[in-house]
């Protein structure tokens, strides 16, 4: 793939700390582009490009009104030109039920998809005792799943509840939204070698109906309960058994043996549609080293 081709995009506040840290996961193969009202989201984030949609002029944000968001976006259109002409395929982050990430991640969406980009968003949604943002949320949802070809929905909740479990920060992804994007981008930055394109990931990805995120981890030692795991702790509240597509990313140490990986995608592709279509990854390093891990995107619920 040539240079620029793979964009990681973060819109609002959760959406850039996300878009953030997966960056930093695949330093060198994607470019990053950080779209927030609030101009704190930009800080640290040396190498990314920013677009301050600025409201009222004080840097302080859209200030939960999605519709100035959107507006802003379009006005600010021209930074955005030369790197979505060069993108072949854009991962959005957002966390719906605020202002910003409401109303421009769908546009950003919109934008990237007119350009015959290949688009898969990672939705956040909120918790379930904030009302007002779960609204904002519901109404956000479906422009954004309708401009992206796969939109992965995460509820922040069970993002939280799964991340205290590990001892991880769910405002930083939980370490799962860095892993699926790393994985994905480093499978697809060595096309050839897994004969994987652009238009492979389209067709599995591109389902009719939800796509959610699911994410198991285990010892060497019982490889199986890391399915067992991960099939019943998806992202959102959904049953994984009709999946038509999947993109699965298998971690382990420098122990992990191919009979592992054979197993773990096995097991898990065997609980899935019969005629589930599959894009299988797998990455080793030194400190997974006695554990496997699986995170899998699964389409077409
Ligand atoms: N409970 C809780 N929820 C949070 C927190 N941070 C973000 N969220 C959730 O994440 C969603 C999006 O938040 P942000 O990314 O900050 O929103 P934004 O897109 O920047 O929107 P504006 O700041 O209104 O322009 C909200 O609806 C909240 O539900 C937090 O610290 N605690
Ligand atoms: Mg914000």
């Amino acid at each position: 793939m040539h240079e620029g081709a793979i964009l990681i995009a973060g819109v609002g506040g959760l959406g850039c700390t996300w878009a953030d840290a997966a960056h930093s996961e695949c330093d060198g193969l994607a470019d990053l582009l950080l779209i927030d009202a609030d101009e704190s989201s930009f800080r640290g984030s040396g190498q990314a490009h920013c677009l301050h949609l600025d409201a009222v002029g004080d840097g302080s944000g859209a200030a939960a009104l999605p519709n100035l968001a959107a507006h802003r976006l379009t006005e600010g259109l021209g930074a955005l030109d030369p790197l979505l002409d060069k993108a072949e395929l854009i991962f959005i982050m957002t966390g719906l039920g605020g202002g910003t990430g409401s109303g421009a991640a769908n546009e950003l969406a919109r934008l990237a998809r007119a350009r015959n980009c290949l688009v898969l968003s990672v939705a956040g949604l909120p918790f379930a005792e904030q009302p007002l943002r779960s609204a904002i949320a519901s109404a956000a949802l479906p422009a954004l799943e309708e401009q992206s070809h796969v939109c992965i929905r995460v509820s922040m909740e069970r993002l939280a509840w799964y991340a205290r479990a590990r001892g991880a920060d769910w405002q930083q992804g939980s370490g799962w939204i860095q892993d699926l994007v790393e994985g994905l981008v480093t499978t697809l930055a060595k096309v050839g070698k897994m004969n994987l394109d652009l238009m492979d990931l389209r067709t599995v990805v591109e389902h009719h109906g939800e796509a959610t995120l699911i994410v198991g981890s285990g010892t060497v030692v019982d490889p199986s309960k890391v399915v067992d795991v991960a099939r019943r702790s998806p992202l959102t509240e959904v049953d994984v058994s009709g999946a038509k597509g999947c993109m699965i990313q298998v971690e382990g140490g420098p122990d992990m043996t191919l009979a592992h990986l054979n197993l773990l995608s096995e097991s898990l592709v065997s609980s899935l549609h019969p005629d589930c279509q599959v894009i299988l990854g797998a990455r080793a390093s030194d400190e997974m080293v006695g554990r496997l891990r699986i995170v899998a995107v699964v389409s077409g619920l």
